[in-house]
């Protein structure tokens, strides 16, 4: 992805280093499969006919081709430090290009007019400059949209009730959270508020046990706002921190499930005297552009107070995260990245944004 485009920028636009970068080209594109937007163009490079002397000034693409900038044999070619000037092509590509990495339009175009903008005033032609521009503009969006999770101290416990669509990974990253606190030396309690399947429950008793933590549940068909009434009150009995509440996934048009929400924020409410202290929505990192459109639907009904973006494992595509963060203006505090109880990590904005370029 990103730090394809750049790779192939570079050939395009010179840099010193040109011919260091085209040796490590195959292993990335081996390791990136999602992406891989020119399997077709890959092969030809070696076998192009090995131009002479000509002057390797490169005249882009023609026409629209949205993707790739072909790159004329990347092999051992030395090429002058960039004197091209990065072009409307190279621009347009990378605008494409944030697209596919599942960046929505209006977030890419912003980001793009940003760095080419950097790019004139600084009057810089290098693509890794400009990689870095990008970076940086990423974080800086990243950046405003980051809160640590709430932390009720001594007015214990903090509760935490985790939402979203079907399948996202709620209940797995409830016992993830469970599990990171229980290692920081808190004391956690897990409420089953997923009451809609029996196996719901089973699944966070499965949990619960693996990972040494005690659950409060009721039978199937139970009403989620008891469950997690009766673990706010006996995490207070106990003195847990943090009570954590699984619910059934909904879909947001659902009138009657987000009601029952509601509910649940109402008895969390009447048990502590304010509402739950976090309703975090985990979105799928691997369903694109939907799992935001859900996100901003989600949130137009519920007071969803952050972001837990899972199985940023399965995907090469890191843009569903900076979209969520711009277009829903909501902090990001967690990525899942696996099915173990220990793939959480909070959510690093300039690490996750230097990630995304790396080789
Ligand atoms: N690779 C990967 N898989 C994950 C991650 N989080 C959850 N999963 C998997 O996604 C699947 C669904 O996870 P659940 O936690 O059951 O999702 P849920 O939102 O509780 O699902 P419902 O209760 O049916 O709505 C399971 O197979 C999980 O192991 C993650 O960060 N990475
Ligand atoms: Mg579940």
């Amino acid at each position: 992805m990103l730090r394809n485009f750049f790779k192939r920028a570079r050939d395009i636009f010179g840099r010193d280093d040109a011919a260091s970068t085209a040796a490590t080209d195959p292993v990335v594109e081996a390791a990136e499969p999602v992406v891989a937007p020119e399997p077709v163009a890959e092969p030809e490079p070696r076998s192009a006919p090995p131009v002479p002397a000509a002057p390797p000034v490169v005249t882009p693409q023609p026409v629209v081709t949205p993707q790739p900038v072909v790159t004329p044999q990347p092999v051992v070619q030395s090429r002058p430090a960039s004197n091209v000037p990065l072009d409307d092509d190279f621009f347009d590509d990378l605008e494409a290009e944030l697209i596919q990495s599942d960046i929505g339009a209006e977030t890419a175009e912003k980001l793009v007019a940003e760095v080419r903008a950097r790019a004139k005033a600084e009057r810089t032609s290098d693509p890794d400059v400009v990689q870095g521009f990008l970076r940086d503009a990423i974080t800086e969006i990243l950046e405003q949209h980051t809160a640590p999770l709430a932390d009720r101290g001594d007015d214990r416990p903090t509760v935490v009730v985790v939402v979203g669509v079907n399948g996202t990974g709620k209940t797995t990253f409830c016992a993830k959270l469970a599990h990171r606190l229980d290692r920081e030396g808190r004391k956690v309690l897990l409420a089953a508020g997923d009451t809609f399947r029996a196996a719901a429950i089973e699944q966070l008793e499965i949990w619960s046990e693996r990972i040494g933590l005690d659950l409060v549940r009721q039978q199937a068909g139970g009403d989620p706002a008891a469950v997690v009434f009766d673990a706010v009150n006996a995490a207070m009995a106990r003195g847990a921190d943090y009570v954590i509440a699984d619910t059934a996934g909904r879909l947001h048009t659902k009138a009657n499930l987000m009601e029952e929400l509601k509910k649940i924020n109402r008895v969390v409410e009447r048990a502590l005297g304010r509402p739950a202290d976090e309703v975090l929505l985990v979105i799928d990192a691997t369903t694109g552009q939907n799992a935001v459109r859900q996100a901003k639907l989600f949130c137009q009904s519920v007071p969803v107070t952050g972001l837990v973006v899972a199985k940023t494992d399965g995907t090469a595509r890191g843009g569903v995260v900076i979209t969520v963060a711009d277009e829903l203006g909501l902090p990001i505090k967690f990525l899942g990245i696996g099915e173990r109880a220990r793939d959480l990590i909070d959510f690093q904005p300039r690490a996750f944004a230097a990630a995304l370029f790396e080789e």
